[in-house]
């Protein structure tokens, strides 16, 4: 079944968007898998963010990610890595449609709420790089439910 990381950012937590950040991951049918509230390192930051390395927001982002707690997350389902980009909306919030989890609460591509791996390779491999063997391994029973 295939997993996604999510990571919901300093401003998203501060702003008390957690839950709700759950709750349509949730409603839609998708299983969380791990949970965790982490004061990010520089070192995973920097990791975490290394394809951005060139980019000119890279110090601002590495700093505001390492500025306060982050809830990271895997969610597993069917078609989670795809539909995750949807529910979180497109990466400037203002061009985010309403509906998506930025496109309601953002204004500001530096505070954009969340993150959510964009392929299947950036998802094993965020995945791996933040729960490592830490994931809970359990089948939810409420798959006959969701799936044919
Ligand atoms: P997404 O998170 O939608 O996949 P990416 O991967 O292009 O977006 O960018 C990673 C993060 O870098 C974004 N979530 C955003 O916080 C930040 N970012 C991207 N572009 C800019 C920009 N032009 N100015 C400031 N921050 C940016």
């Amino acid at each position: 079944m295939e997993r996604t990381f999510v990571m919901v950012k300093p401003d998203g937590v501060q702003r008390a968007l957690v839950g709700e950040v759950i709750r349509r991951f949730e409603a839609k049918g998708f299983t969380l898998v791990g949970l965790k509230m982490v004061q990010v390192s520089r070192e995973l930051a920097e990791k975490h963010y290394d394809v951005h390395r060139e980019r000119p927001f890279f110090g601002s982002l590495v700093n505001f990610i390492i500025s306060a707690p982050v809830v990271a997350m895997v969610w597993e389902g069917k078609g989670v890595i795809a539909a995750a980009r949807k529910i979180i909306g497109a990466t400037n919030p203002l061009n985010a449609e309403p509906g998506t989890i930025r496109g309601d609460y953002g204004v500001d591509i530096g505070r954009n709420l969340i993150h959510g791996s964009d392929a299947p390779e950036t998802a094993a491999q965020e995945v791996s790089l933040w729960f490592g063997d830490e994931l809970a391994n359990w089948e939810p029973t409420i798959k006959p439910w969701l799936y044919e």
